[in-house]
């Protein structure tokens, strides 16, 4: 696999996140991981396909603008992808955290908004039925596109893992952390609802379907409880939590 076989692709809709996070990657600094931008996006769907229209690598890997790859990323994703090639030759999807079958989590971040790692270290490859959007690889050996329907920008890690899983391919986490320089989730309402919902017609006959945040679920009560536990939060700051190289520091990433 050679560094030309991947490319990077994140929409971005605040440049100072942005350029204290991602942009600051050593890969990409570099120049060894080509950044496709996407701006102005109307959702998530629309943004990464506009990205896949512009990009023919073999490898598309699609991050979150407040995610920070810590040095020797690109080195570390070759060669677990490589390993995922020959294990899994069937595999499409995959991405450093996710949740299994069973509703387990499995991964290793940094997660800013919660000050600590999710997962640890010393995993093997582990399959599973939705990721966390943070960021998500995808093996380019078809014509996928994201799903121009689902609105808004959340739930399309999970529907990108249950896109691959029905079509017979496989979807996997694998340790390569990174830095999310995340805020935390202000509110479950508004877009998350409409693309909550809209998975869930989807996807009825293969609820239900854990995920990070919410099961997706015919049952309305898990989300209106998530919603109930939300009430109080104010809204996000617009500005980082924390310096991500420094957390990729602290973390041990780096
Ligand atoms: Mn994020």
């Amino acid at each position: 696999m050679n560094d030309n076989d991947i490319c990077l692709i994140s929409s971005v809709n605040n440049d100072d996140i942005f350029k204290s996070c991602l942009a600051r990657s050593p890969d990409v600094v570099s120049g060894r991981l080509k950044l496709t931008i996407i701006r102005n996006s109307v959702s998530m769907s629309e943004a990464y396909n506009r990205a896949l229209d512009q990009t023919e690598n073999r490898y598309a890997v699609l991050a979150h603008q407040d995610v920070y790859l810590p040095q020797g990323w690109l080195d570390l994703a070759k060669a677990k992808l490589t390993a995922l090639d020959r294990s899994h030759p069937d595999w499409m999807v995959a991405g450093p955290y996710g949740v299994q079958a069973d509703g387990r989590h499995v991964g290793r971040v940094w997660d800013v908004g919660l000050d600590r790692e999710l997962g640890a270290a010393g995993f093997p490859p582990t399959p599973i039925v939705s990721l966390d959007e943070l960021l998500l690889v995808l093996r380019r050996d078809n014509p996928f596109r994201f799903d121009p329907d689902l609105p808004h920008f959340h739930l399309y890690g999970t529907d990108l893992v249950q896109s691959a899983l029905c079509t017979g391919r496989s979807a996997w986490a694998l340790e390569m952390p990174v830095v999310h320089n995340s805020q935390l989730v202000a509110s479950l309402s508004g877009g998350y609802t409409l693309a909550y919902r809209y998975a869930c017609r989807k996807w009825k006959q293969r609820l239900p379907i854990p995920t990070t945040v919410v099961p997706v679920t015919r049952n309305p009560i898990p989300l209106l409880f998530a919603k109930w536990r939300l009430r109080n939060r104010p809204e996000r700051a617009g500005k980082l939590l924390a310096d991500a190289v420094a957390i990729a520091r602290r973390a041990g990433y780096e």
